[in-house]
């Protein structure tokens, strides 16, 4: 059996967009999974200031893992591309997050899915709903479409 999963990607080191295109190439490459679709990346200034522009995009994911065990794959590939971690929310070459996975609410020491905040950050909604069909909602019954027009687009650009 296989689950959906979306990952959110983003990177503000180290030239970002070739960070993101060899994340995508990894998590195709990455045991259980399939790379089922990859968005458009969008760069946006930090949430923290005084940070570089970051690089952001979602990958859709069928994966045969369990949530755990995607993470710990997701981690190794942060850290394969050469993640540091000094400070939380610190500068990063490449940070994979789990946004989605399928529709299940997971709330462990390691793991929160859906991803705390992802329902308002125009980097994570934007790439997300070109992956997605039409009507398509979160595990808590919100419409992405509705969560969208929430979140305007400003700052946002498409590369
Ligand atoms: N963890 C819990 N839930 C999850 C999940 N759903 N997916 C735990 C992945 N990991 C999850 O993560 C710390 C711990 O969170 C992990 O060990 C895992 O067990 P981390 O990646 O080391 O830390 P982080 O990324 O620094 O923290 P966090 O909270 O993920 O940061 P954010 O929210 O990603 O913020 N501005 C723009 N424009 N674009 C960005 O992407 N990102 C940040 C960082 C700030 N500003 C930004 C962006
Ligand atoms: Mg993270």
């Amino acid at each position: 059996m296989t689950t959906r999963a979306y990952i959110g990607l983003g990177s503000n080191l180290d030239a970002p967009a070739e960070q993101l295109q060899n994340a995508f190439q990894a998590l195709g490459q990455a045991e259980g999974t399939r790379l089922v679709a990859a968005s458009g990346l969008f760069t946006s200034d930090s949430l923290l200031p005084g940070q570089p522009r970051y690089t952001n995009a979602v990958a859709a994911l069928d994966t045969s893992l369990e949530p755990l065990a995607l993470l710990d794959a997701l981690q190794a590939i942060e850290n394969d591309q050469g993640r540091v971690r000094k400070e939380r929310w610190g500068p990063r070459t490449l940070d994979l997050d789990i946004l989605l996975f399928g529709d299940q609410l997971i709330d462990v020491p390691r793991l929160q899915v859906p991803h705390y905040h992802m329902h308002a950050r125009a980097f994570v909604l934007y790439p997300l709903a070109e992956l997605v069909p039409d009507g398509f909602c979160l595990p808590d019954g919100r419409e992405l479409a509705e969560l969208i027009r929430a979140c305007p687009f400003v700052g946002l650009e498409r590369l």
